[in-house]
């Protein structure tokens, strides 16, 4: 038996959703239409999430999975008491916005969806379950996109200012984990999925990112501060879609790559974890020309509402190169990377490297010196179930246990501060990359297909058990 160090007192065990990947119910109860909703799964999904092809509404032709998705939306106490099950200390999930603004531009919000949440989070606690609540994962009310362009526009700290109060006012005492934009960087890689942003012909495409993204990081601190005002319990984080980069070998032209690679994605942890612009950033506006307006009160805000906590998906490392003749990369990652010959990929292409978490874990730390969260992590894998819909999925349980084993090592051999950790899809739903139902993350299979056929039943897979085993040990029996 692999015995481990107790993880700490009171370390939040759990798994993590997202309201498009997994609610349905796309116009139920007067939620309105989100970007997340006309992403369709096929071959024009990359074009269209990286703000490239116009996709605005519903197409003929096309499957948009996260209409219905795995139907959370009507099948929530049931999931809620599986996870309860499973000895959950946490369960992530996210708002969608268009539920509480359907438009995103209203005065009043709609209370249909505002009774949802409240209705989850209540079933959360009746099983001991901290709810740690995204704010957007990647959601934003089409209206928004079609009448002021996303974030670029900077009206959208306005809406969004609305949105947290009213969140943070109806779910005081029920919600306090509060994570404000969902892998903040993704702006960068997937801009229309991550921040409503489509490109006009011969647009500065970078000027429109990193503008879009400046309001994001004012809106953020904005969110921190009125969750402090209004409940000085609230604990506000920021979520990084992370990965470090390595050398692809001791060229320093490597090294120096892979650290530039680094700070695109650091950037945005930089502002909200330390409260100011990093020098390498002005410079690089500089460099490309690009002028990011900025209001007066943006910097004070920003160096007074930094984050409580710093959160973090991890799946894999990252490996760069500085020579532009090395084409190998790896498949099926919206992040694309040099392709690593000393790690073993998944089906879909995603390079498994559990010493890379440790390694991530220490590199921010030291960067940060604030509590960490690990709130996705996990293996996309293809399920095959019985006729019991029991799944065997020990490569699942494989991955989990190595993973867990180096973030242990984390904290018991470096002394990283972390508070909890949450596998990405503990119940299977959409995949985000790629829109299918068959890349599966969960303890829990739901039977439904990439075509949205099925009865949407749920069944425990082998790792359910294993998982309820890890989080009643407190991490101690991993076998
Ligand atoms: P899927 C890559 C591509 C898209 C979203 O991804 C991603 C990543 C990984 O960094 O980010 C997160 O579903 C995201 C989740 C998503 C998860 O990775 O493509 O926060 O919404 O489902 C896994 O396998």
């Amino acid at each position: 038996m692999t015995e481990l160090k107790p993880f700490p007192k009171g370390f939040l065990w759990g798994g993590a959703t997202a309201a498009n990947q997994c609610e349905g119910a796309y116009d139920v109860d007067g939620r309105g239409l989100a970007n997340v909703d006309v992403v369709p799964i096929g071959k024009d999904r990359f074009s269209i999430i990286a703000g490239q092809k116009k996709m605005f509404d519903f197409e003929d032709g096309y499957f948009y999975p996260a209409k219905g998705s795995i139907d959370f939306y009507h099948h929530y106490k049931e999931d809620i008491a599986l996870l309860g099950e499973m000895g959950f200390k946490t369960f992530r999930l996210s708002i969608a916005w268009s539920r509480i603004f359907p438009k995103g531009d209203e005065l009043e919000p709609n209370e249909a969806g505002l009774q949802f949440y409240e209705n989850v989070f209540k079933e959360c606690h009746k099983y001991g379950i901290e709810p740690l609540v995204t704010i957007t994962h990647f959601d934003c009310p089409m209206y928004l996109i079609e009448h002021y362009g996303g974030w670029r526009n900077r009206e959208m700290i306005t809406f969004y200012d609305r949105l947290v109060r009213t969140l943070f006012t109806r779910f005081k005492g029920l919600v306090k984990y509060w994570l404000t934009f969902n892998e903040i960087n993704m702006i960068l890689h997937a801009p229309f999925m991550g921040a409503g942003l489509y490109f006009e012909e011969g647009e500065n495409v970078d000027q429109v990112k990193y503008q879009a993204a400046h309001h994001e990081l004012v809106a953020s601190a904005l969110a921190t501060k009125i969750a402090h005002e209004i409940d000085p319990e609230n604990k506000v984080g920021c979520m990084l879609a992370a990965g470090q980069y390595y050398p692809n070998t001791c060229n320093p032209n490597d090294y120096w790559k892979a650290m530039q690679e680094d700070r695109e994605n650091y950037f945005f942890i930089d502002v909200q974890a330390r409260g100011e612009y990093p020098n390498y950033a002005k410079k690089k506006f500089e460099r490309l020309g690009l002028d990011i307006e900025m209001a007066a009160e943006d910097l004070t805000l920003l160096k007074e509402n930094t984050v409580d906590f710093v959160s973090f998906s991890y799946y894999s490392s990252r490996v760069a190169s500085a020579d532009p003749n090395l084409t190998d990369t790896t498949a099926g990652n919206i992040f694309a990377s040099i392709k690593n010959p000393y790690l073993e990929s998944s089906e879909w292409g995603w390079q498994i490297d559990p010493l890379g978490l440790r390694i991530t874990l220490n590199q921010i730390w030291d960067r940060y010196q604030k509590p960490m969260f690990i709130v996705e992590n996990g293996l996309g894998a293809v399920d095959t179930p019985d006729e019991n819909g029991y799944v065997a999925d020990d490569y699942r349980i494989d991955y989990l246990r190595e993973h867990i084993k180096t973030m242990n090592a984390a904290i018991n051999e470096d002394g990283v501060e972390l508070l909890g950790y949450t596998t990405w899809g503990c119940i299977d739903l959409v995949s985000a990359g790629t829109g299918e139902m068959k890349k599966r993350y969960g303890f829990i299979y739901v039977d439904r297909d990439n075509e949205g056929n099925g009865t949407l039943k749920r069944s425990k897979k082998k790792s359910f058990d294993w998982y309820k085993k890890v989080i009643a040990s407190n991490g101690t029996d991993i076998d």
